[in-house]
């Protein structure tokens, strides 16, 4: 028997804890960036600032899980029986420890997720008490504040543990948290759109495929496209509004459900993850007003100026770091050339691929006309019958979740305090100008 994750965790935290430590000792006044006045105003843009282990991304090559880019964790990672994509299990195992684990231990991580995925029955009784037609990223959201009161993390704090010891609990947290998200999401769908009739797990089923089943989409295709989607989405470096916020509100000591919500919240934004909603409500309404068969380039063009023009933005292009096609854009087409080359909406896709970049060059703003992540990932739901777009974020926020929830754990270990920058006003700002 080899080592269990948290041992294998234990192992590889006292040297990173050591290596920290020097560096900040030896090297803590090396300056590694500088702030700009545009930059103050623009969003932090390129300022290289917070430090986020598990995941760093490329703005030419896009992202890397641990040193690994997509292709490489597709071939390396653990796979289910008969399948192609890399088990989210894995990807956890990768982004926690460093290391990409052997099949036996990404099937241990779906094994202790199943011990720990029952849903307090408080919860079901809290979503159905919200409006059905509450935004389902709301519903997400208020599900994980709600089990706050089961953090381990939050007890141990008030029982006095040592911020040594302060991981542990967190690593609980994160793992009582990551076993439930897949039943709460699929039971938000079944509540939203599929009345309400709860379909339970089967203990056979991984965590990625398990969310299928109890979506109630049982096509071993659609199971695929799960462990691919919650892999793909689960990091992206720690600067984006979902990362960010999680690490920010975790650094207060604010337990994993409290940083989670938080982080969810952000990603329920228009300009994050709620823009593959965005995609598919754009391309919805285009074929609406143009009725049936395929759009021709020119009537896409006319559509995406007409939204340009009424100060919109075209979801699904552009990045605040990436300046190259999302890679997590290209696996979702490979999946689509592979099962569904003659989707209608997959069709749509692949034309805005065309045509989106030179309009948005033309149009001159957009410092990346390429399409990021969210450019794809309606069009493999709807190609399997999950047509309900407002959902979609929902799925990117379990995937998100592996993520931000361990940097928490590493924040944790790594003992970073409070996240409390200089902010400076515009009047301080003029005195600098004038000097
Ligand atoms: N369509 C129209 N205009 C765009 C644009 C787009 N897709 N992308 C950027 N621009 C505009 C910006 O709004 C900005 O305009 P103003 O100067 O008038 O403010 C200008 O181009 C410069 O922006 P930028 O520096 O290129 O981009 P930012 O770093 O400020 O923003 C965004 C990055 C992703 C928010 C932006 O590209 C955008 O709004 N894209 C559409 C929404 C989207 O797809 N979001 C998902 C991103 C991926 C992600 O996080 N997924 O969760």
């Amino acid at each position: 028997m080899g080592l269990t994750l948290k041992e294998k965790l234990i192992e590889k935290m006292g040297p990173m804890r050591d290596q920290v430590r020097n560096i900040i000792k030896e090297h803590g006044n090396q300056v590694i960036s500088e702030v700009t006045i545009a930059q103050s105003y623009g969003g932090m843009r390129g300022v290289k600032s917070i430090v986020c282990e598990t995941s760093a991304l490329d703005p030419e090559e896009g992202i890397r899980f641990r040193g690994y880019n997509i292709p490489e964790c597709q071939e390396k990672a653990p796979k289910a029986k008969g399948g192609e994509q890399p088990l989210p299990e894995g990807l956890f195992y990768l982004l926690l420890t460093g290391d990409i684990p052997t099949q036996e231990q990404a099937e241990e991580v779906t094994a202790e997720w199943r011990k720990r995925s029952a849903v307090p029955q408080y919860v079901y009784d809290i979503l159905r008490a919200l409006p059905v037609d509450s935004h389902p990223m709301t519903q997400f959201s208020t599900a994980i504040l709600s089990m706050q009161r089961e953090s381990l993390f939050a007890k141990a704090y008030r029982e006095g543990i040592s911020k040594y010891d302060m991981w542990e609990p967190m690593f609980e947290d994160t793992m009582n948290l990551l076993a439930k998200l897949p039943t709460i999401a699929a039971y938000i769908y079944r509540r939203c759109y599929k009345g309400d009739a709860f379909i339970s797990a089967d203990p056979n089923l991984d965590w990625a495929a398990n969310l299928a089943r109890m979506m109630g989409v049982v096509d071993p295709e659609f199971m695929e496209l799960m462990r691919l989607y919650l892999s793909i989405h689960s990091d992206h470096e720690g600067g984006n509004v979902s990362a960010h916020t999680t690490h920010l509100v975790g650094s207060a000591l604010s337990d994993a459900y409290y940083a989670l919500s938080s982080g969810i919240n952000g990603l329920a934004g228009p300009l994050h993850g709620l823009a593959n909603q965005e995609v598919l409500r754009w391309i919805m309404n285009l074929k609406e007003k143009l009725g049936d068969g395929d759009p021709t380039k020119e009537q896409l063009e006319e559509k995406l100026w007409e939204t340009l023009n009424s100060g919109q933005v075209i979801p699904g292009f552009g990045h605040a770091v990436l300046r190259k096609t999302d890679p997590r854009y290209m696996a979702q087409r490979k999946f689509a050339l592979k099962y569904m080359q003659d989707d209608d909406i997959f069709k749509v896709v692949s034309m805005l691929y065309d045509v989106v970049p030179p309009v948005l060059k033309k149009h001159g703003k957009a410092k990346n006309p390429w399409p990021n992540v969210d450019a794809h990932s309606g069009c493999l739901l709807v190609h399997y019958g999950v047509t309900e777009y407002d959902f979609y974020p929902v799925l990117f926020g379990v995937s998100r979740a592996m993520g931000v929830l361990t940097s928490l754990i590493w924040d944790r270990i790594l003992g970073l305090p409070l996240e409390r920058p200089k902010t400076v006003t515009t009047e301080w700002i003029m005195k600098q100008v004038k000097k």
